[in-house]
């Protein structure tokens, strides 16, 4: 493609696909949108952020797709996001009222190393590709790996798995990398950390059954998500706090920034709910984006009006 109103939203594409998208929606839309570099994975790539902006100082949202490389419709819908944030942007009110306040910042190849693994080795891979000492056996957990819960239990000290905690927290560049980003912004104030599948929307907290203080607003607000998603397709999803809803998870992503302070901090869990898992037919790619789109505006606009 030569520009990003012929790039394939409903097909899957490769690392270099995707980098060049984002090379040239920032090209398109100068003053709007630009790339911010927040790091370096192990094998050197560069971390790329999108990042959507009307103002100066403003306060931010965060989205990221793609920590768990396997989980290739969050890569694609992260793509569809990006290409509808400049769309609807001066023509969809509620959208353009949200950026007049906060920028948007999108990390649409959150492992990249990873990534590029599932192209060319394993289609299965989902931890990050650095090396364990002492092991022969490649990789952490990426979701394992924050600064919440760390080492407690719903994850794995074996190498071996694919719960692999790592060495410490932060061990991975690429957790390091969101990590460094948020503390030095200071002012994010929605977190959404997206994965596949289990048609989930969870919020913290994975590491223990302390209820967040505030649960109630987060169960509401969840509600409300799901609720606009489901108004487009009737696809199915099931809310609550992790440990509940799906599983006891130590050191994942969105305990870690509701620990910083970030009320509203959540994970999707996209389509579907197990008959093609992470190999879902590209035929739902545009779907699934579309009707996370909608919940996404509501966790968004929840947002900017509390
Ligand atoms: N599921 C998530 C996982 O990392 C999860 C579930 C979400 C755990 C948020 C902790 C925090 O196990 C998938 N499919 O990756
Ligand atoms: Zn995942």
């Amino acid at each position: 493609p030569r520009s990003t109103e012929d790039y394939n939203y409903a097909n899957y594409h490769t690392l270099n696909e995707i980098n060049s998208f984002i090379d040239m929606l920032v090209q398109e839309n100068p003053g709007f949108v630009s790339k911010i570099v927040i790091g370096q994975s192990y094998e050197k790539r560069p971390l790329n952020v999108l990042k959507f902006s009307t103002g100066a100082n403003r306060p931010g949202l965060w989205i990221d797709t793609g920590i768990h490389s396997r989980e290739w419709v969050t890569q694609a819908s992260g793509t569809w996001f990006a290409k509808k944030i400049v769309t609807d942007y001066g023509r969809d009110a509620e959208l353009t009222d949200i950026l007049k306040k906060y920028d948007i910042f999108l990390e649409i190849v959150t492992n990249p190393d990873g990534f590029q693994f599932t192209h060319t080795s394993n289609r299965m891979w989902c931890k990050t590709r650095k090396p364990n000492s002492g092991s022969s056996c490649i990789g952490v957990d990426p979701n394992r790996n924050w600064d919440a819960g760390f080492g407690g239990a719903g994850a794995s000290s074996s190498p071996c798995s694919e719960t692999y905690r790592g060495p410490s927290a932060n061990s991975e560049p690429e957790v390091k990398a969101i990590v460094d980003f948020v503390k030095s912004h200071g002012k994010i104030k929605a977190f959404v950390s997206i994965h596949s599948y289990s048609q989930m929307l969870l919020y913290p907290y994975g590491y223990t059954q302390t209820p967040c203080k505030d649960q109630a607003e987060q169960h509401e607000l969840a509600r409300k998500a799901i609720t606009a998603l489901s108004s487009l397709y009737n696809t199915q999803y099931r809310f609550g706090s992790i440990i509940n809803t799906i599983y006891q998870a130590s050191g994942g992503t969105i305990d870690w920034t509701y620990n910083q302070g970030i009320k509203y901090s959540y994970t999707f869990e996209l389509r579907d709910t197990g008959r093609y898992g992470f190999i879902l037919p590209a035929n739902q790619i545009i779907p699934t984006a579309q009707e996370t789109w909608l919940a996404l505006m509501a966790i968004m606009k929840h947002t900017k009006d509390n």
